[in-house]
């Protein structure tokens, strides 16, 4: 990956089309129809097609035997049954549904994907799907010119991945997270293409190391596995929202998140004792700096084992986590998969033997080092290891522990390869397979262990979940930090491409360690670093050992301020972001997205970096560099007014724009609105006054959906919620607001709606009487 010397540069080096050793499927000798499964005998092979729905198919080559359809971790969802015309001729069977048109050439087997109008959706290169006699699958499609690239999980670079050569393997990566850093933690092998305004995914559900190549030509791109089956599925789009609805619905959505968990974590490689513990939550409290998690790093273990508590360092957990929660705050504790080799230690004894760790075929456990030591690791792909772990988590929900964060799952290990032997053996429920086949799955699947335990063990109440590594799916379980970046600039601005692509690829609860991990940061950086962390999903400020304290007022008054501001506004922004993680929720959508997903026939969207939206309406620019108060921002079409200054800005335009450390610039356009509270303190988060800002527009509609629970149970599935959907009109002289639906039973506390008027003054209607207020 690094190991790139000028000798690639080489004169005379000639590029060799590695295309050439592929063997292509070949011509289609036969086909039937099973089912609502179309299957294609080919000369080297056998290719189905699936469909899933009249937007969505999947096509499966096997080179061996049948396509083998059932074992996918990502996908939750079966085929419905689709209407499917055929139409055959000698040359081609035309497939239609009601969106798509599938043609298939037989000599050599080759599929172009159409909408109904015609237009190429997904279309093979001249070599189609193919294989190698070392296991490889690949497919080539055809690239066109205006074709950009997003989405593929957690990847370091810019947001438009054209140009660029991607792997997935989940890879602990301390350092370094670099533009060429080609794999990091996650593996989430899709994709979204956008082409002159219309947009399509492609899900490769393949869990062996994945490339993808948009680099070696202009004419098509190829994405591949180092085995398994070729597995795919084409998203017809055509909106980039709908896409992502549509990757979603086959890979499931985020379960809503605790409030708590959308509130500000302070984190650190570690707060070792009991003692700085409580010092830390203290100064929280008496800075009245909003703060709803402390978690706890490796050193809170007795040496290092999972589901024990350093009797020292914390001599009494189950009274510091009361207390703590008596001042608005809760204890997230690290939990690493590897289980320390011990025999006197009751979580190695089980494992062994109940048989829940990783073995060699020949029956031996496999044994690695990680902090604890020599240890081994659980097998997650057993159902039977899965609720194992997951009961084991009462150890952590009986003391009031709500939250649990893994680390070091992907898995990492302290080797040459950094993880597990590939020829270990997994179990998966009696398909046994390798380590090989596994390793991108092993984090998703101990999330889902973790996840489903402590929902289990909570009775109720949500749970909370940060993992590290993950694949497609892996939004089901968690929220994802993005590992180990550093305090530098360069990673403050790589991680809003990086959170964005994570939106992108259906896991809408991210974000990167605010202040960096790694390395000392400092004032300013962290300043900048909070103001956009109070608008990233996942908002954890996380250090490292050895490297300097972060907290907010470690650079004096003057940042403390600065910081103390932006958390608050966090917290004052909260009914507006939990109305848009409750979208995420149902819909996919991301909370913090990019331009281009609003505005895709935009072009000056496509690879616009340092600017990212909240929803559909709210556009933030931070400063992403060292000593700079101004920066160049660009509008989209429509009216903007910026957030504190209430100035008036034209979009389809660039602005340049004066910004002080204290400043964030935030845009909303105009006609929209904005759901807000107050900040009360640590010890009172309930929300108990609501606000809903306008900003005023002479032209605008906006709708939009308002939502709010109790924040910490299930009970909103049985109807204990709130959900008002709002348009608004805005003319010269008034805005007509509408309450156009309301549903649920919750009481809240805030008895009313008042709305606050941004921009020149204009006469409030709220469903056709003058009033200023949205009574309840
Ligand atoms: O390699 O648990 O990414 O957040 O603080 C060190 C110690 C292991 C890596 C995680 C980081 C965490 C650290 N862990």
């Amino acid at each position: 990956m690094l190991g790139d010397t000028s000798f690639a540069i080489h004169p005379g080096k000639e590029k060799k089309d590695t295309a050439d050793v592929y063997r292509d499927i070949g011509s289609v000798q036969e086909w039937l129809k099973r089912d609502q499964e179309y299957l294609f005998n080919c000369v080297n092979g056998k290719v189905s097609i699936l469909f899933y729905t009249d937007e969505i198919i999947r096509v499966t080559m096997n080179t061996k035997h049948d396509p083998v359809l059932n074992n996918s971790k990502s996908v939750i969802i079966e085929p419905n049954l689709v209407n499917v015309s055929e139409d055959e001729t000698e040359e081609t069977l035309i497939l239609k549904t009601s969106e798509l048109v599938l043609q298939i050439e037989k000599t050599p087997f080759r599929l172009t994907v159409k909408d109904v109008k015609g237009t190429t959706i997904v279309s093979e290169d001249k070599r189609g799907i193919a294989f190698r006699e070392n296991g490889e699958v690949i497919a080539f499609k055809q690239m066109h010119e205006h074709d950009h690239f997003y989405g593929f999980g957690e990847k370091s670079g810019h947001l438009d991945k054209r140009g660029e050569k991607l792997e997935m393997w989940n890879t602990d990566v301390y350092a370094p997270h670099n533009p060429e850093t080609k794999a990091l933690y996650e593996s989430i092998p899709y994709f979204m293409t956008l082409r002159d305004g219309n947009a399509h995914g492609i899900f490769f559900d393949n869990t062996f190391k994945t490339h993808f190549d948009l680099q070696s030509s202009d004419a098509y791109y190829s994405f591949s596995a180092e085995g398994g089956q070729l597995d795919y599925y084409v998203l017809a789009g055509p909106h980039p929202k709908r896409v992502l609805e549509q990757y979603t619905y086959l890979t499931g959505r985020m379960p809503l998140p605790p409030k708590w968990s959308l509130g500000y974590h302070q984190s650190r490689y570690s707060y070792e004792t009991e003692a700085e513990v409580r010092e830390l939550a203290k100064n929280f409290i008496e800075r009245n700096i909003p703060l709803d998690v402390i978690h706890l790093d490796i050193h809170y273990m007795n040496g290092y084992r999972v589901f024990t508590f350093d009797k020292e360092r914390f001599p009494n957990p189950e009274l510091l986590i009361a207390d703590l929660k008596e001042m608005g705050i809760r204890v997230v504790p690290i939990v690493d998969p590897g289980v320390k080799k011990d025999a006197e230690y009751p979580i190695y004894q089980e494992g062994v033997l109940e048989d829940h760790f990783c073995k060699y075929i020949e029956g031996d456990i496999y044994y690695g080092e990680v902090w604890p030591g020599v240890s081994a690791f659980p097998d997650f792909t057993e159902e039977k290891v899965r609720k194992w772990w997951g009961e084991k988590h009462e150890f952590y929900t009986s003391m009031g522990i709500e939250g649990i964060w893994n680390d070091m799952n992907e898995p990492a290990v302290f080797n040459e390869t950094k993880t597990m032997d590939l020829e270990v053996i997994h179990r998966n429920d009696g398909r046994l397979t390798t380590h090989r086949e596994m390793h991108n799955v092993y984090g998703l699947l101990m999330g889902k262990a973790t996840y489903e335990g402590m929902k289990e063990n909570l009775q109720g109440k949500r749970p909370f979940l940060l993992t590290r590594a993950g694949y497609a799916g892996v939004q089901r379980y968690g929220a994802v930090w993005t590992g180990d970046n550093r305090s530098f600039w360069e990673h403050l601005q790589m991680s809003l491409p990086m959170v964005m692509n994570l939106g992108l690829s259906g896991v809408p609860f991210t974000g990167p360690d605010v202040g960096g991990f790694a390395h000392d940061t400092n004032a300013e950086l962290l300043t900048r670093w909070t103001q956009v962390g109070a608008f990233t999903p996942f908002f954890r400020n996380h250090s490292a050992i050895g490297f300097r304290y972060q907290e907010p007022w470690q650079f004096g008054e003057k940042f403390e301020t600065i910081m103390k501001k932006y958390i608050q506004m966090r917290y004052e922004w909260m009914p507006q972001l939990y109305s848009l993680f409750y979208q995420a929720s149902i819909q996919g959508l991301p909370v913090m997205r990019p331009l281009l997903m609003e505005y895709p026939d935009d072009a000056k969207t496509y690879n616009l970096n340092d600017q990212f939206m909240i929803g559909d309406n709210v556009i933030m620019a931070p400063i992403l560099n060292p000593s700079v108060t101004d920066r160049v921002v660009y509008l989209p079409k429509g009216e903007w007014m910026e957030y504190t200054s209430g100035e008036s800005y034209e979009g389809e335009k660039v602005h340049l724009i004066h910004v002080e450390l204290e400043d964030l610039p935030i845009f909303v356009r105009k006609g929209s609105a904005l759901m807000q509270s107050k900040w009360i303190s640590n010890q009172d988060k309930e929300t108990k006054d609501l606000t809903m800002k306008v900003f005023a527009s002479d032209e605008e509609n906006y709708s939009f959906t308002f939502y709010d629970d109790d924040g910490e149970t299930f009970a909103y599935e049985t109807g204990e919620y709130i959900k008002i959907a709002f348009d608004i009109q805005s003319s010269k002289d008034k805005i007509e607001i509408s309450v156009l639906s309301k549903e649920g039973n919750y009481q809240p506390a805030y008895k009313e709606i008042k709305i606050e008027l941004m921009g020149p003054n204009k006469t409030v209607f709220v469903n056709g009487s003058n009033s200023s207020i949205i009574g309840l």
